[in-house]
């Protein structure tokens, strides 16, 4: 199949739909000429206590400020919960699906109100109140969607850690919000695996003086030492706790959470998302781009702790009152059909995966796939990495059977929902690409220098305008998020992004122009890890760049320079490999470590990754002009003791 082959929208599925493709173009046309107009009708898809009046007060320029429906008011939880108790209270909300195959659960909107209620009146015992920042380090449980929506309750900021990030990295998230409250769990449970939560909360609070009270999960019943006065069973709070408690009134623009993200510099920053403008891009987004239809189960199998996990398990779904699937388990795990022995079992109709898992699945073949039905499936999604053609018509062919629509959705952290995505009955697809934008995104090609390309082309990915589901700054740190985002082009939103335009004005995301990687869809600052090996006592200097990884999309490749003395031995490059995984967690650890006396330079002394980079790669006859650094002779060592 050509590389611009259409994959056209079937009537017969298309029956129904939300959108199709008249709707789509009225949609486009309408959000452009009459923003808000537009915006004031889509919000009414939320809860409010008071409407707004006020849609859209944004500017990219100067201190960028970005206000959507500033004067309303509003709780997100009572737009996820309270709203549908009188029309769906005995729906199930939740699906859980435990890592053990044996193990599920199923929570309908009645019983998650209760022990939503049930846990913002405990953590409102502890006084926990508006504005306050909450850290939550959970397995994918149930009480992870609890936390998030008791936080949002009561009004409290919460900031989920990744479960799999370690007690430095969770600390240094701790230390920049100054949570007061942490709310964990003795153990996660991954793929027939432990994971020691609590004691690595334990670890991480040892420097972090702002949490006064930690609330703990019993989830597998492993033996965890709780510490008086500090340490409170989940349980035992919320059996005592009052099942009513008011939804705090909240502004549109006041926090609803921060999410901790890797950039090309410094440490990870965290990205603060505002209450009504989020909640009416989740839940606008995720009906249109599933054409999600009542009483659908919906399966996104991310990690809450990641911003898809935020939008597409929690938010957006419950907003909608759909039935979400929350997955505790890995795609592989006992089985590799584990997850359509779930799409079977749960029947679940809409189904939405990263590019990496895909590819995993994809080498097992299709005996796997076959082997489950998969007769619910009404939808296929894909997000995180742009995900390769073939990798695309594998799930297309094999998962879809060639029937479903299959969208590449691609946002990000900061993007609160999808940007550009095919509607899946509204936008014909081609094998790799994210297609077209949604109503109310502008997306433009820009070259270096900031100049706007037209028509086919290549170039850095910028949003010219706001949606309502942007971020509105960098936690305490307005400057940096002026600086990330609006400086490289002025007046722009500029992605980090590179992508192509072909004739149709599709978009194909081509991946990060910047110095941050994705490996496996987990976004990483190359800047994270060299700090993290530099920190080691033998390591002298290191630069860290991406290696094309095919099953992970990209793989670390570190160049380390030791300190004088120190021998570069197996062993050590062993224990550099697991030093990574202890620092920042195991989704950092290093793919490939080559030892470098030199690293190159220019005259000033920056590091040039554009070479690094090709030697990582193996493209070592596109090295490009060396002329300008202070030793090229590094260059010609680099190449002979490339690893891998
Ligand atoms: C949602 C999420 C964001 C970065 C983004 C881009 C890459 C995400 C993509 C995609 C190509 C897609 N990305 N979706 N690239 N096609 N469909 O993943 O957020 O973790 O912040 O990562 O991921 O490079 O800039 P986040």
């Amino acid at each position: 199949m050509p590389d611009d082959a259409l994959i056209t929208v079937k009537p017969e599925l298309a029956q129904g739909a939300k959108v199709d493709a008249a709707r789509y173009r009225t949609m486009m046309a309408e959000a452009l000429r009459d923003p808000e107009g537009f915006w004031r009708e889509e919000a009414k898809r939320v809860a409010w206590m008071t409407p707004p009046t006020k849609i859209k007060n944004t500017s990219f320029t100067g201190d960028v400020s970005i206000k959507w429906f500033e004067d309303g008011v509003l709780n997100a939880s009572v737009s996820c919960l309270d709203r549908h108790l009188e029309s769906r209270g005995d729906q199930v909300a939740i699906i859980w699906e435990g890592d053990d195959p044996e193990t599920d659960a199923k929570v309908t909107y009645r019983d998650l109100h209760e022990r939503v209620c049930r846990l913002a009146s405990a953590m409102k015992g502890l006084g926990v109140k508006k504005g306050d920042r909450v850290t939550l380090y959970l397995p994918m449980i149930v009480e992870a969607a609890v936390a998030m929506l008791a936080c949002a309750r009561l009004g409290a900021v919460h900031s989920v850690v990744f479960g799999g990030f370690s007690p430095d990295s969770l600390a240094s998230r701790i230390e920049d919000c100054e949570s007061t409250l942490l709310i964990t769990a003795d153990e996660g449970r991954r793929g027939g695996r432990k994971v020691p939560l609590k004691t690595n909360a334990d670890e991480a609070l040892k420097s972090c003086p702002t949490v006064q009270n930690v609330i703990v999960v019993r989830n597998t019943g492993g033996e965890v030492p709780m510490q008086a006065g500090r340490d409170h069973w989940y349980h035992e709070l919320c059996a005592q706790a009052s099942p009513q408690c008011e939804p705090e009134p909240m502004n549109a623009e006041d926090p609803l959470f921060i999410l901790y993200t890797s950039g090309s510099t410094g440490k990870p920053k965290g990205v603060l998302h505002t209450t009504g403008g989020y909640l009416v891009w989740a839940g606008f987004t995720h009906e249109l781009v599933f054409d999600y239809r009542p009483g659908e189960v919906f399966w996104c199998t991310a990690d809450v702790g990641w911003v898809t996990g935020h939008t597409y398990i929690v938010y957006g779904p419950l907003a909608n009152g759909a039935t979400t699937l929350m997955f505790e388990g890995v795609p592989n795990w006992p089985g590799i059909d584990r997850c359509w022995q779930v799409v079977d079992k749960h029947q679940v109709n809409i189904f939405y995966t990263a590019p990496t898992a895909i590819r995993s699945l994809m080498r097992e073949g299709e005996a796997p796939v076959r082997k489950w039905s998969r007769k619910s499936l009404r939808i296929l999604g894909s997000v995180g990495e742009p995900i390769n053609p073939e990798a695309w018509l594998w799930y297309y062919r094999t998962v879809g059977e060639s029937r479903l629509p299959v969208v590449d959705t691609w946002w990000q952290t900061e993007t609160g929902g999808i940007l550009i995505s095919p509607l899946p009955f509204a936008v014909d697809q081609k094998p790799g690409s994210a297609t077209l934008p949604l109503p109310g995104v502008q997306p433009a090609l820009v070259d270096n220098e900031g100049n706007i390309l037209e028509s086919a082309t290549e170039g850095n990915l910028v949003i010219l305008d706001s949606w309502p589901g942007q971020m509105r700054t960098v936690f305490r740190d307005h400057e940096r998020f002026i600086q990330t985002y609006f400086s490289t082009f002025p007046g722009r939103y500029f992605t980090g992004d590179g992508a192509r335009r072909d004739a149709d004005g599709y978009y194909w995301i081509t991946g990060r122009v910047d110095d941050v990687l994705n490996v496996s869809g987990h976004r990483m600052g190359t800047a994270e890890i060299e700090s993290a090996l530099v920190a080691h006592p033998k390591v002298a200097e290191a630069a860290v760049v991406g290696m094309p990884h095919a099953l992970k999309g990209q793989g670390i490749y570190c160049y380390v320079t030791l300190k004088s003395g120190e021998e570069p031995t197996e062993a050590l490059r062993k224990e550099l490999v697991a030093w990574v995984r202890k620092e920042i967690g195991p989704i950092a650890a290093p793919d490939a470590i080559q030892w470098a006396p030199g690293l190159p330079k220019t005259r000033s002394g920056k590091i040039m990754r554009r070479i690094l980079r090709k030697i990582a790669a193996n493209e070592t006859d596109s090295l490009g002009d060396t002329s300008t650094l202070a030793d090229p002779t590094v260059v010609q060592d680099l190449i002979s003791n490339r690893v891998g």
